[in-house]
């Protein structure tokens, strides 16, 4: 009998798509990988993944595509061209999740939320030709999810990617993971994740969890015993992952992340005034207060962790000259690598609806208009300025964030502070990576050939 066949594809935002990457820092379809492992072994998988090839018509029975906001356009372009064949197109991920109703008219099937409850229903309904429009299921209090198909991403990859926990109890108002993956911080149990870990042959990992130690007495001993049995079962990475900064308060936590193979930690910071922090509702940032933010990134490179900084510009209590004093602070600060994100309404979120609210998103041409929701354009009209002057202002201020020399006099700086040459590796890496995102269409990009050159 003639296998069934499922066709995942990973779409790519046409911007992000004209960077030269280094692919050392891209990271694989993690969704997709999931949902490939959930599916029976009487399908055959396939995946396409537009970071690496272009996408060419393949037949199949079933297409199952995931994409970011930034890359949903993409994905209902190639729906259409499955639809058009008569094969049915089913849309998962964070964007179809926030906004279902949109994605329906493009595809055929929307999953709203985690596949781990729905994909084995799903493929039965679409076995009995009984497919319904949405699926979607309430999450309990732990997860488990399969080993993710890893033999299924491209070999190019530098990296591999695990997810220990779901969720986020605060509610930032920029953020959609407390909405998506909902408002408790749930589980993996570590035995699972440590089982997982195990047959990951990259040496280098990204734990993609949005916070790897959570902030409540339980949850960072679970990270404890996570950094011990990666430890205790001889387990050699070297990993990154992404903090809240009560992530430095436990040295049993940086001893513990740094022994199993901690490198480098992204950190929410957003802004370096209380006020920027208050519009936000980065309640955690504002508890640790802003003048102690330098003591936790010391406390974080004495364990040999280098930190990156993602910060926020476009604020509404921005104006030009804090746009310059976040690049200042960022710049004078012991923060490794620079995130200078504009601020964007990412569908689904509370700044979404009130900058809806007051009339103030500019590109609303959608889906062509999602395309624009990066990270690194203006697609709402700031509060005071226009916003051509804040585009304007981004330009100067990555080019001062991501100075060439000041990018090499940043790696020897954390290769001293750090005294880890992985950490400093990375953070230099992670400059690049962002200098590229941010100017590599306006000024020459970095690429392997040019990266130790004419420095
Ligand atoms: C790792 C990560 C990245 C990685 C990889 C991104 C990727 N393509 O997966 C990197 C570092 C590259 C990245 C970059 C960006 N990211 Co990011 N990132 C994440 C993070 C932290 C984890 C994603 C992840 O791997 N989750 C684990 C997997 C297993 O979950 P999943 O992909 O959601 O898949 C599950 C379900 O969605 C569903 N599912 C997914 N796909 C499909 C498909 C089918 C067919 C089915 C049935 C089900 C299904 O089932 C899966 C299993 O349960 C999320 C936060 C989060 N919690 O989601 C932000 C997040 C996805 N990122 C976000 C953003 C904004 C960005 C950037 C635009 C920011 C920037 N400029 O830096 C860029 C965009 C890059 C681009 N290419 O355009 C936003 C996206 C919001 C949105 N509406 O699009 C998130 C949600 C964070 C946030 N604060 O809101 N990111
Ligand atoms: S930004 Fe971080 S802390 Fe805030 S809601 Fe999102 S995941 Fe949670």
């Amino acid at each position: 009998m003639r296998r069934k066949k499922l066709l995942l594809i990973n779409p790519i935002n046409a911007f992000t798509r004209e960077v030269p990457f280094l692919t050392e820092s891209l990271s694989p379809p993690l969704g997709l990988g999931i949902v490939a492992a959930l599916t029976p072994k009487d399908w055959e998988v396939q995946l396409i993944d537009e970071t690496f090839e272009d996408f060419v018509f393949t037949d199949a029975d079933l297409v199952g595509i995931s994409a970011l906001t930034s890359a949903v356009r993409r994905a209902y372009e190639i729906s259409a061209v499955y639809r058009k064949h008569g094969i049915p197109v089913v849309l998962g991920g964070i964007h179809a999740s926030m906004m279902p109703e949109e994605a329906m008219n493009y595809v055929d099937v929307v999953v709203i939320g985690e596949a781990e409850g729905v994909w084995h229903e799903l493929l039965h309904d679409f076995e009995q030709g009984t497919l319904k429009k949405t699926y979607q299921k309430e999450t309990g209090r732990m997860f488990h999810s399969p080993v993710p198909r890893r033999d299924l991403f491209h070999k190019n990859y530098g990296l591999a990617n695990i997810q220990t926990t779901r969720g986020c109890p605060f509610a930032c108002d920029f953020c959609s993971v407390h909405i998506f993956n909902g408002p408790a911080y749930r589980f993996r149990p570590v035995e699972e994740v440590l089982d997982e870990l195990e047959q990951i042959d990259h040496k280098r990992v990204f734990f993609v969890d949005d916070n790897i130690i959570g902030t409540s007495r339980f949850s960072i001993e679970r990270a404890k015993q996570l950094f011990q049995g990666i430890i205790d079962r001889g387990i050699e990475k070297d990993w990154v992952c992404q903090a809240s900064m009560n992530f430095a308060d436990d040295e049993e936590v940086l001893r513990l992340a740094s022994e199993s193979g901690c490198r480098t930690v992204l950190l929410g910071i957003e802004s370096e005034i209380t006020e920027g922090l208050k519009l936000t509702n980065k309640k955690l940032n504002m508890r640790i207060g802003t003048d102690h933010y330098a003591g936790v990134i010391t406390r974080i490179h004495k364990y040999g962790i280098s930190v990156i900084g993602a910060m926020i510009y476009g604020l509404d209590t921005d104006h030009p000259e804090s746009l310059r004093a976040r690049s200042e602070y960022l710049i004078g600060s012991e923060i490794d690598t620079h995130q200078a994100n504009i601020l964007t309404p990412l569908p689904g979120t509370e700044l979404y609806k009130r900058l809806q609210k007051e009339g103030r998103l500019t590109a609303t041409n959608y889906p062509d208009d999602w395309d624009r929701y990066h990270c690194f354009d203006v697609v709402f009209e700031p509060k005071n300025m226009s916003a051509e002057v804040l585009k304007t202002a981004m330009i100067e201020n990555w080019e001062k964030v991501w100075d060439k020399k000041l990018i090499y006099k940043k790696f020897l700086q954390t290769l001293k502070l750090t005294k880890n040459k992985t950490a400093a590796n990375w953070a230099f890496f992670g400059n690049i990576e962002r200098y590229n995102l941010a100017l590599g269409k306006i000024r020459e990009p970095f690429t392997s050939d040019n990266l130790f050159v004419n420095k």
